[in-house]
């Protein structure tokens, strides 16, 4: 059996990223069918409930103000705006529907009454429902589990080392914290990173070294591409190989076994050939509709021939999963336990 590691290093993560591809896609894919359906993906839509204008300089984002880039910005939608949209989402298939707001942290306040309300009406459509909305505390976290949240996007984005190269206006403690302000609630975490930033395999290594430390692991993992929009400091990056994409998403289903792995942004410049070596690499969730936030993500009815040619279903909301484990219970299963584990693990670290 499969435990689940929480002290992966990045040495061990970095081994696992440079196998020969077909025997990293035989251990990924292995490892994915122990604890997942492997014809079943789960599709999330997102909404960008409020565009652009944005004061942060993450270097890849369209939405900082400070670049200058095509994208109109808005101000914060309405209620009903986000319901229609959501509805829509619902008649596609999606079973999530996640609200991202260009916003460095949330400030209490009439929109945030207005975010609350929108997670209410969004619940009661019987979707799931996600929002990204920057920093929280503990206390903005709450009332968003009250209200119904299912999961908070918050990323990483990559490694300790290379953000630093990517945005300066925020700290990743910052992000860290915000992520540990989500898990003091019962809403569940979504983080996850961008690969094609100019980064090494190291520093990809390194982000999943970060998010496979956390305990318990994020319940989903985000892996974009970069889409490197004119007018953004990474407007001249190369698109990624879809080799990087497929040995980035096997080594994420290796070291978060239990983990929703989303492959996000980056699907656009990805043949369907591309995307299936991905899902058979462990990916098991997407953001289908024709715009991430605000650059183009491919047709709907492309992504529907594609599951009908390889024979994958759509997965129901609120499908009861297993979830990531705790440091703790994965201790006690140990010593519960006569068999030797897959893994071999060195005197476990408490986090
Ligand atoms: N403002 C909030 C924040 O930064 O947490 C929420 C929205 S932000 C756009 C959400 C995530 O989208 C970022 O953390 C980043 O990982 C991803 N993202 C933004 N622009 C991207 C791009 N050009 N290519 C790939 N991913 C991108
Ligand atoms: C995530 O990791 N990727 C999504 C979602 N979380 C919010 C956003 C991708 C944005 C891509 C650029 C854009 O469309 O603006
Ligand atoms: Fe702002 Fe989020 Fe874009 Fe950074 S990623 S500039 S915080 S919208």
């Amino acid at each position: 059996m499969t435990l689940v590691k929480h002290n992966w290093t990045v040495e061990e993560i970095k081994a696992i990223y440079n196998r020969p591809m077909m025997e990293l896609l035989y251990e990924a894919a292995t490892v994915h069918r122990e604890h997942h359906e492997p014809n079943t993906v789960q599709v999330s839509t997102l909404v960008s409930i409020k565009t652009g204008g944005c004061p942060e300089d993450c270097a890849y984002c369209p939405q900082a103000a400070r670049y200058h880039t095509d994208i109109k910005g808005n101000s914060l939608m309405s209620v009903d705006e986000v319901k229609e949209k959501a509805l829509q989402a619902k008649s596609i298939g999606s079973s999530r529907v996640c609200m991202g707001a260009a916003w460095r942290n949330v400030k209490d306040g009439e929109e945030f009454d207005r975010v609350i309300e929108m997670v209410r009406t969004i619940n009661k459509l019987d979707m799931e429902v996600c929002c990204t909305l920057g920093m929280v505390t503990e206390n903005q976290a709450a009332r968003l589990a009250e209200a119904g949240l299912y999961a908070y996007n918050h990323n990483l984005d990559s490694s300790e080392n290379h953000y630093e190269k990517i945005i300066s206006t925020r700290s990743y403690q910052d992000r860290i914290d915000t992520i540990s302000n989500i898990r003091k609630t019962n809403v569940t975490v979504c983080s996850g990173g961008i690969i094609g930033m100019g980064e090494s395999i190291d520093d990809r290594a390194g982000m999943l070294a970060a998010l496979s430390t956390l305990n318990p692991h994020p319940e989903s993992v985000p892996i974009n591409a970069l889409v490197p929009v004119e007018g953004t400091p990474l407007q001249d990056q190369q698109t990624v190989e879809i080799w990087e994409m497929v040995r980035m998403v096997a080594t994420a289903r290796i070291v978060l076994p239990l983990t929703q792995v989303r492959l996000s942004a980056g699907r656009n410049s990805m043949s369907p050939e591309g995307q299936a070596l991905c899902f058979f690499a462990g990916a098991n969730s997407i953001f289908a509709g024709e715009k991430l936030l605000t650059t183009p993500n491919p047709d709907m009815n492309e992504d529907m021939k594609m599951f009908e040619a390889l024979g994958l279903k759509m997965q129901k909301p609120f499908v009861k999963k297993a979830q990531p484990t705790t440091v703790e219970a994965e201790d006690s299963k140990l010593k519960s336990l006569g068999e030797k584990p897959r893994w071999s693990r060195p005197t476990l670290q408490k986090q």
